[in-house]
């Protein structure tokens, strides 16, 4: 089982409030406000009510910066992986006040205590003090020392927003109640530039390698594993090109797809699920981009299940967006 952990960054007059943990695990480090997720509350929830619990400050309004997954934690005596939410606020009110939990104290951010902070912070801080959104890992040993990790910024650039509504399709739900997914999406390149398509031989529609991320994974870490998986390639990759949003009322889901240039650099075999062995996926060599957006613009959707439209759609701002970088970047 996985753990969902939060920390809240609380930033004001160029500082942090940090404190020193008076109980619990990490006693004694300092660290941010933040603590477990309780059964039915979202992450960002848990967040904002820890925060009141343990500083006795009310968080008017946060964003997420990012997560950091733990692998390996030891937690009274046994390993286990917690994903740690990690949000900022400048939107807030009250004064901090000691608790039982935490003893409160503002840090300049130029002088961070790091060295009596969890080792992890250090490597990933930074980042969203600049920032940028992580996305990173710690591998730990069970002196709950870390012994790997790898902080990933995650990609920011938005590359197009779609909904029900560009495709004359009705919007009756309330967004509020949305559930988030997320999956990484590579436009895979050989070493002459040609690019693969997944062709869904028995529905008609093309995709992009790639799929959902999941729990506890990295973007980077899910972009390896689904190319290799739907199309039999190891990659390598070359940068990103953003991500693209999906509002899906029909599903009441919000779709985030982080896409990637990447090249292909050894073929292993693919290893298709059963609804994709279904859909007839075929992995599809295009001479150039060109040629590959060509492709794709001439499918139509009319009569196509209601993904389909979202995936044509996301498709070809991914591979338009990578026909720029090619050409800017690549001389292509
Ligand atoms: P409570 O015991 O308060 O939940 N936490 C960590 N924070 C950092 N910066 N690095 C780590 O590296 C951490 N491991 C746990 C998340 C535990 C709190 O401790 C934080 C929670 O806010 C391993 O309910």
């Amino acid at each position: 089982m996985i753990r969902h952990l939060t920390l809240m960054i609380l930033k004001r007059d160029g500082k942090l409030l940090l404190g020193v943990k008076k109980r619990g695990f990490g006693m004694s480090k300092i660290n941010c406000a933040g603590g477990k997720v309780e059964p039915g509350e979202t992450v960002r929830e848990a967040a904002i009510r820890e925060t009141f619990e343990e500083v006795g400050i009310r968080v008017n309004s946060c964003e997420k910066v990012g997560q950091v997954v733990f692998r390996e934690l030891y937690f009274k005596g046994q390993p286990e992986t917690d994903v740690m939410h990690i949000f900022m606020s400048e939107d807030f009110s009250g004064e901090a006040v000691e608790t039982e939990e935490i003893k409160p104290e503002w840090y300049p951010i130029s002088d961070l205590p790091y060295s009596k902070m969890w080792g992890d912070d250090e490597h990933w801080m930074p980042e969203v003090l600049r920032g940028n959104k992580v996305d990173a890992y710690f591998h730990f040993n069970e002196k709950n020392t870390f012994t790997d990790f790898k902080v990933d910024i995650v990609p920011a650039d938005c590359i197009e927003h779609f909904r029900d509504s560009d495709f004359g399709l009705p919007e009756d739900k309330d967004e509020s109640t949305f559930e988030e997914r997320t999956a990484s999406r590579a436009v895979l390149v050989d070493k002459d530039y040609r690019v693969a398509l997944i062709n869904a031989t028995n529905r008609g529609y093309y995709k992009l390698p790639g799929g959902g991320i999941d729990e506890g994974e990295l973007i980077s870490e899910a972009l390896h594993r689904e190319v290799i998986e739907e199309a039999g390639w190891k990659l390598e990759p070359l940068c990103t090109l953003g991500y693209t949003h999906e509002t899906r009322h029909k599903f009441g889901q919000f779709n985030i797809s982080y896409a990637f240039l990447a090249r292909a650099t050894e073929f292993v075999g693919n290893n298709l699920m059963e609804d994709e062995e279904e859909d007839g996926f075929e992995l599809e060599w295009f001479d150039t981009i060109d040629d590959a957006i060509a492709a794709v613009e001439k499918v139509d959707t009319t009569d196509m299940i209601y993904q389909a439209k979202f995936f044509t759609a996301r498709e070809l701002a991914i591979l338009r967006a990578a026909r720029k970088v090619l050409k800017e970047k690549y001389g292509q």
